[in-house]
């Protein structure tokens, strides 16, 4: 199975949960990608999605909603491609930017991305059962300075650990999840996935996962995340 240039081991997903593609769009791709990513974080594409997940963190839901170059890119055709090993007729669900500025001092806290299935929060002991996979692509070079993924491995198919609102409404879909106590999940083993622009990471809906702050003095952290379920 190739990325761009790259040879992803699609039997990593399973077993640890995440994997790393170190190379799924380059060149003028990603040069589009990221032109399109500026267009509508500095507004001159305006995004209904557009809010500070917890109030704090700067997201833009959907913005194959509002720009052309989200709609359809060959970022998304190669994850679909990537995903069909693993997914009967992978389809998108939905995509979002989450936006590191550099200096930015909000982490994304450790969480679950099943406990967003319900409002306020899911219920711990929830099966992990889900097909569904979340896609980071990194649109800069991202390291645990300026908030790249970090993945606890091997514990996704363990039932759904108890999180809380961490901030903003718990009544608001924006709301910020976060594991409620970290010694539910063995820390010690959690592995930073530093990428090049251009490089993702892939996880499953049970599989703990953080980024850091935006610790870097100007890096910018541009995150393009593309959710995938089977079709059927
Ligand atoms: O980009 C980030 O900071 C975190 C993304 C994430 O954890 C998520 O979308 O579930």
């Amino acid at each position: 199975m190739t990325g761009v240039g790259s040879t992803v081991d699609i039997t990593a997903l399973e077993r640890d949960g995440f994997l790393v593609v170190d190379q799924l769009v380059a060149g003028a791709d990603l040069e589009r990608l990221r032109a399109a990513y500026d267009e509508v974080i500095d507004q001159r594409v305006l995004a209904p999605g557009d809010r500070y997940l917890g109030g704090l963190i700067r997201q833009v839901m959907v913005p194959s909603a509002v720009h052309p170059v989200f709609a359809d890119n060959p970022a998304l055709r190669r994850v679909l491609e990537i995903l069909g090993a693993v997914l009967p007729g992978p389809a998108r669900t939905f995509d979002m930017l989450i936006y590191k500025p550099p200096g930015d001092p909000n982490e994304t806290p450790w969480h679950q991305d099943m406990a967003y299935a319900h409002e306020p929060v899911a219920r711990a002991g929830t099966p992990n059962d889900r097909p569904n996979v979340q896609v980071w692509i990194a649109m800069d070079d991202v390291d645990e300075e300026n908030g790249c993924m970090h993945f606890v491995p091997g514990i996704h198919r363990a039932p759904l650990v108890e999180h809380r609102v961490a901030a903003g409404d718990p009544a608001d879909q924006g709301r910020l999840l976060e594991i409620s106590d970290l010694a539910d999940v063995d820390l010690s083993t959690a592995v930073a996935c530093p990428l090049r622009a251009g490089g993702a990471t892939m996880h499953l809906s049970g599989t703990p996962h953080y980024t850091p702050a935006n610790r870097s003095a100007d890096r910018p952290r541009r995150a393009y995340i593309v959710n995938v379920g089977p079709t059927a």
